[in-house]
């Protein structure tokens, strides 16, 4: 049996005579996507890279012309020509500028097999080539992931270790979701999604009598019939919980007990909280204004929560903010007060719902992985800082504790990722991206990136080779055969950069002399020994690739986070420095940081310049960009845009109607995008989803209109603190007006111009 891995799920390739004709979901899964259902005719579509291409002034002169970068026509090349450019222009700013000048940060998502995991094979490579500026954290979790570790435990750990459903439908009575719950997010895992499970565990919840508060500007992100929706207003969540937490302490409903033997730093924040050290009691009637919710339901809401066994989560959603870091260490804070952390039901989340293995209660073992080496380059930036590292060369910037320079870029090589999608100002990226010598990209499709690149190298898809889907806490690992062959001349990440070490002279060091098969039978193997540690017992690598997956057994215990640490915090310390839960953090204090001191606190964000708060979330019908070109997501656009969703008396105020084209505008930029009117959203907030392939109308303004909806023109790019960096794509405001102008014509999912030498007449 063949089957496939997408970050999406498990699906059967339909293959006749060679060719892609469909994808058949996985049998055994409850709630499968149908965003891989619509491969196939995306697959080979026009918008995919055939052969190798340089921009024709690179093609001429490496590094001339960079002002030129998504204006001029790509030559297309051979692949000895292409790789031949690329191992000259390595080696010339390696002789010019050093390692420092290479960014291989290449955030992005990529493919989920684990062997062709595009960012770790160029990792690998440039490691190889003496080192490379690398980035850390993501745009997923930039203020949590560098936050969590100081007060409670790192990210990834809790999120492995989230109470599983099947204890939350036993012992939970409220489940209070900041952010909600929504379905169309958990459709994801990084590396494989092999069971769907939102939906199932909110309807096994539902029927178990559990009651939801859905806490976020939109209804649709929690669907359960047990479900209240407390639109609030997106950014207020911290005052929110605050005045949760005064009505908690002022009433006595707080845990002493718990406060005093699992936690430190109570006293700070209570005086903050109750107004002692800044003459602000944050009550009740202090954050109605802010939040928009009236205080009596805050007050009835704090008084059910320690009522009754419950949970509170938060989606990631809430940290892609200014000031991202608050309500995450708020959520924790008004766990620590009801003080049912570590017990059946109750507690804290810090993402269900986000991505799919959540909850699961299976095993953190997260499989076969490719070995990176070692960087001797010691540069690197917080990921979201991208675009301030190209435009400010040698600047200051504080990070975690620590005080930083920027490095000085000259070449950019990205594989894997699509910033012309995840990062925001789109417009100043444009700009930034004007100043390194050389950029080359490497990809499947023509995406905005790939035609602002000097150099394209076509990358095959995961049905055109072999490899091993595998993600934690999943219930399948996947042996992922070819299907088809390369679509025109792509080649595998891994060979290209066999071939780019072997022109370079570390041919050995890089491949190992190992194929792709050799490959996946050695990680496979190289992971037996963190199986065991889970006790998986991993079948031989033929009988796994034989069989076509594996299966790894669920746990027979429920997992209850922090289950440990409770029953014995001798025994079971946290990682932090007091090995408790800190609601001050001494640590945090110590850096200085006015946007992020020792406890969670409100801080006033700066006043909104336009009048409706723009939600730029995670888009239901695709991943990120990916497939933005396939059937699935172009059935949902209107009039060929990116849909926008707004309240209609928003609407109406602006003499808009359903189906209309808009245009959405502020100070950095503006977009076109097609109305969706719907009462569901909270007036003064509109949702349009990321991931429309970037289409400015004009490939020379560098202000221009965007005409297909994607929403980075318009967010800022700004750092959530300076704790953490991480991106604020959220705290973003705009307005709206009609488009009565003629519609322009798409044109992302076209591949760019081609220059091809004028034939010489035959003599
Ligand atoms: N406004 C706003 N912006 C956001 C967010 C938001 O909420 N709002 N969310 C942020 C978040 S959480 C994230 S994670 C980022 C996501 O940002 P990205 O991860 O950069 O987005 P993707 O579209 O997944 O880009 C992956 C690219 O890799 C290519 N690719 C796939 N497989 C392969 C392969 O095998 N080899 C090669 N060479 N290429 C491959 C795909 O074609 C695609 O172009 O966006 C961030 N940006
Ligand atoms: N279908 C699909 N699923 C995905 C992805 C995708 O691209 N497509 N991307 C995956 C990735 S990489 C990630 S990191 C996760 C991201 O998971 P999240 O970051 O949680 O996803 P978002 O959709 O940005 O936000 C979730 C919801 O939070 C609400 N929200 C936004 N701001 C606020 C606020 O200030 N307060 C409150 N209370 N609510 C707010 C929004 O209504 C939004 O729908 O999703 C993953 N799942
Ligand atoms: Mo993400």
């Amino acid at each position: 049996m063949s089957y496939t891995a997408l970050h999406w799920g498990v699906y059967r390739p339909q293959v006749r005579d060679g060719r892609l004709e469909g994808m058949l979901a996985a049998e055994w899964d409850q709630d499968p996507s149908p965003i891989g259902l619509f491969l196939p005719e995306a697959i080979d579509s026009p918008s995919r890279i055939r052969r190798p291409a340089i921009r024709r002034s690179a093609l001429e002169n490496p590094g001339s012309h960079p002002e030129r970068r998504g204006q001029e026509p790509f030559v297309e090349v051979s692949w000895d020509q292409a790789l031949d450019w690329v191992a000259a222009e390595l080696q010339r700013v390696r002789h010019q500028y050093g390692n420092q000048a290479i960014f291989g940060g290449s955030y992005g998502w990529a493919s989920a097999g684990r062997f062709h995991h595009a960012q770790s094979q160029l990792h690998r490579f440039l490691n190889g080539f003496g080192g490379y500026v690398y980035s850390v954290d993501t745009y997923s979790l930039g203020a949590g992931r560098v936050l969590m570790p100081h007060i409670v435990a790192p990210m990834d750990w809790l999120l492995s270790q989230h109470t599983s459903w099947d204890n939350l439908a036993e012992h939970c009575e409220l489940f209070v979701a900041f952010g909600g719950l929504p379905i169309k997010n958990a459709q994801n895992s990084p590396g494989g999604a092999s069971d769907h499970l939102l939906r199932p565990a909110l309807e096994q919840l539902t029927q178990a009598g559990v009651r939801f508060i859905n806490i976020s500007p939109l209804r649709s992100d929690l669907e359960s019939d047990n479900s209240e929706w407390w639109p609030l207003r997106p950014g207020s969540d911290t005052a929110f919980m605050l005045a949760l937490a005064y009505v908690l302490v002022s009433e006595g409903l707080h845990d002493e007990a718990f406060l005093e033997r699992y936690t430190v730093g109570f006293a700070p924040f209570r005086d903050y909280l109750l107004g002692l050290s800044d003459g602000q009691p944050k009550t009740p009637d202090w954050a109605a204004p802010v939040t928009d919710i009236p205080a009596e339901h805050i007050r009835e809401l704090a008084r059910r929560m320690a009522s009754s066994r419950t949970m509170i989560n938060v989606a990631y959603g809430l940290q892609r903010a200014r000031h991202g870091e608050q309500p995450f260490w708020m959520t924790v804070v008004l766990a620590a007060l009801l003080g049912q952390i570590g017990l059946p039901g109750g507690g804290f989340g810090v993402g269900y719902g986000c991505m799919n293995n959540t909850g699961s209660g299976r095993k953190p073992f997260s499989g076969p992985r490719f070995s990176q080496g070692q960087n001797p380059v010691r540069d690197f930036i917080p990921v979201a800082r991208f675009v301030d590292m190209l435009l400010n060369p040698g600047a200051p910037f504080d990070y975690n504790g620590q005080h930083l320079h920027y490095p000085d870029i000259q070449l950019i090589y990205w594989a894997g990722g699509n910033a012309f999608h995840h990062h925001q100002d789109l417009n100043q990226l444009r700009q930034a991206w004007q100043k390194p010598q050389s950029i080359i990209v490497q990809d499947q499709y023509w995406t905005a990136q790939a035609k602002h690149a000097d150099v394209v190298l076509p990358a095959t898809t995961a049905l055109e080779r072999n490899d091993i889907g595998s993600a934690s806490s999943d219930r399948f690992m996947i042996a992922m055969k070819k299907v088809i062959e390369p679509v025109g001349e792509a080649r595998d990440d891994y060979q290209i950069f066999c071939d780019l070490a072997q022109r370079l002279g570390f041919s050995e060091d890089f491949s190992e002399g190992r194929d792709e098969m050799d490959w996946l039978r050695y990680i496979y193997q190289d992971s037996f020994a963190r199986a065991e540690e889970q006790n998986i017992h991993l079948p031989s690598f033929e009988d796994f690739w034989a069989e076509g997956r594996f299966e790894i057994a669920k746990p027979e215990q429920q997992t209850i986070l922090l289950n440990d640490f409770r029953n014995d915090p001798e025994a079971h310390p946290l990682p932090t420095p007091s090995g408790r839960i800190e609601l001050f953090s001494q640590r945090i204090a110590d850096f200085g940081y006015a946007d992020c001191p020792g406890h969670p606190l409100w801080l006033e964000k700066p006043a909104p310049t336009y009048p409706l708060h723009l939600i730029s979330n995670q888009p239901k019908t695709r991943l990120h960009s990916q497939y933005d070109h396939g059937g699935y997501s172009r059935a949902s656009k209107i009039q060929g845009r990116e849909p926008i969703t707004l309240n209609p008396q928003d609407a109406v105020a602006r003499g808009i109607a359903e189906g209309d084209v808009v245009r959405v505008y502020n100070e950095r930029g503006a977009l076109l995008a097609g109305v969706i009117l719907s009462q569901d959203i909270r007036p003064g907030v509109v949702q349009l989803a990321t991931g429309a392939w970037y289409d400015p109308l004009s490939a020379k303004d560098s202000q221009t209109l965007e005409i297909h909806g994607n929403p980075n023109v318009l967010t800022e790019d700004v750092g959530a603190s300076s704790l953490s960096q991480g991106c604020t794509a959220h705290t973003c405001y705009v307005d709206i007006e009609r488009w009565e102008a003629e519609l322009p014509e798409i044109k992302a999912f076209d591949p760019p111009a081609f220059y091809r030498e004028p034939e010489t007449a035959a003599l």
